[in-house]
């Protein structure tokens, strides 16, 4: 993309509003545009961002056996009604009504309709095990919607949701997921841990909360270091095969949130071995039995016939929020640090004169070799005015080519997750920004 033609505002200011790091930084390098309280438009920069995030999510969730669809946002009251959860929900659901006066709502999360779906088609044990997920829109009229899209009311979900036969089946499904979440923040280059979790209006009676850390999350959090430095993209994963090495190591050590915070175990630990700290919540998974497919009437007919109703859990990764968590982990007082799997562009090209026959030649072959997935900065700009935006909106590399350098064939690249920088020519910057 030529910046020159891009839609990509930057705003100097610091707006006023943004308390933390990543709200302010999302609306100064023109990701978002608040349209009204916890509503936003995802302007290119972000947009491009947010679909890297949801391509990971996808990627991950089709690895582990679970099978895209997409549910609607608006569903009738009367779904809810079946399952007891439209007067309990409360006033975070946002309800609304048809020019036939039937009450419909914006859905918070979709238990029942996926329920209500399945039950359309599964008739036997044998459509078990199933895992249907989908990533849409969510409405939750949040009383305190704040830090950006990371307290939204309109967000991104990923949901999915399982079905087995028993219980055995169900921890099955669990298990996949949990180890689906862990390679997907790792991908995106976060240290996610897995902690103990209260079950809240979903139902159900196991569950765990994915949290980063970070100095502005919304919990305390408490775990044992060793989860710090265990690196899940190296272990082999076979989802239909044993997954105990992995969730077994998980499991076995100590974190927890503050409401299931066991102060013996904790103080079980070696001082030295105790991490007390700030959570982001990014994923949270639940197994909750037959709650929904006993109250929907959802049953299969078992192996000796008879009907039984189907295990369930459902899985959520906050997909909008996930874009701000990002930015939380990877900042400096310059802007954004994208790890390279998220990043909107892998690299900056920077011409630093353009106009000038050396300059704009150099410039182009190195966009040329990375676009679509390169920004050109061809503006009539000083070169501060390119630094700094460069700096702000993230890229995690830069190519600075100026006349001097460029007259030698010498372009200028710079990381910007460390700020190292070296000179090199135009071949070796290539290879150098393609081997990551
Ligand atoms: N049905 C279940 C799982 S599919 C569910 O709704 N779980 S949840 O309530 O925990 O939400 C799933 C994830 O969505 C959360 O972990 C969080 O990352 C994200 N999320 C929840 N509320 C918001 C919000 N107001 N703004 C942004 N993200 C949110």
């Amino acid at each position: 993309m030529r910046l020159s033609r891009a839609f990509l505002p930057t705003l100097k200011e610091t707006p006023a509003e943004a308390q933390i790091a990543s709200h302010r930084l999302m609306l100064r390098a023109g990701m978002v545009r608040q349209t009204s309280a916890g509503i936003y438009a995802w302007l290119p920069l972000g947009w491009r961002v947010l679909q890297k995030v949801e391509q990971i999510v996808r990627e991950e969730q089709d690895a582990a056996g679970a099978q895209e669809i997409l549910m609607p946002t608006i569903q009738t009251a009367d779904l809810w009604r079946q399952s007891g959860r439209y007067d309990a929900y409360g006033p975070e659901m946002l309800r609304l009504k048809d020019r036939h006066d039937r009450e419909m709502l914006y859905g918070p999360t979709n238990e029942e309709m996926v329920t209500e779906i399945f039950k359309g088609y599964a008739k036997s044990y044998r459509d078990l095990p199933r895992n249907l997920y989908h990533i849409q829109w969510k409405f939750r009229d949040e009383v305190r919607p704040r830090f950006g899209v990371m307290r939204g009311r309109e967000f991104l979900m990923k949901d999915a949701y399982s079905f087995d036969l028993d219980y055995a089946g169900a921890q099955k499904s669990y298990r996949q997921m949990f180890v689906a979440y862990l390679r997907t923040f790792a991908r995106m280059g976060l240290k996610a841990i897995p902690m103990q979790a209260d079950t809240g209006p979903i139902g159900g009676n196991l569950s765990h909360e994915f949290l980063i850390l970070a100095e502005t999350g919304e919990s305390q959090v408490f775990l044992h270091k060793d989860l710090l430095d265990f690196d899940v993209l190296s272990q082999p994963v076979d989802y239909d095969g044993d997954l105990s090495p992995i969730v077994d190591f998980w499991t076995s050590r100590y974190a927890a949130t503050d409401e299931k915070h066991d102060l013996a175990a904790w103080e079980a630990i070696p001082e030295a071995q105790r991490v007390s700290a700030r959570g982001i919540e990014i994923g949270h998974i639940f197994y909750f039995g037959t709650k929904y497919s006993a109250s929907m009437g959802l049953t299969v007919s078992g192996p000796d016939g008879k009907p039984v109703a189907p295990e369930m859990g459902s899985y959520g990764i906050g997909v909008s929020r996930l874009v701000g968590a990002i930015i939380e982990a990877n900042h400096d007082e310059n802007g954004i640090r994208w790890p390279e799997a998220v990043a909107p562009f892998k690299l900056a090209v920077l011409n630093l004169k353009q106009g000038d026959a050396g300059t704009d030649a150099l410039a182009g072959r190195l966009y040329e070799a990375f676009a679509p997935d390169a920004l050109y900065d061809d503006r009539e700009e000083r070169a501060g005015v390119k630094f700094a935006d460069a700096d702000l909106m993230g890229y995690p590399w830069q190519a600075i080519i100026g006349p001097r350098g460029a007259a030698a064939g010498k372009v200028e690249l710079k990381r910007r997750a460390t700020g190292e920088r070296v000179e090199l020519s135009v071949e070796d910057a290539i290879a150098r920004v393609k081997a990551g």
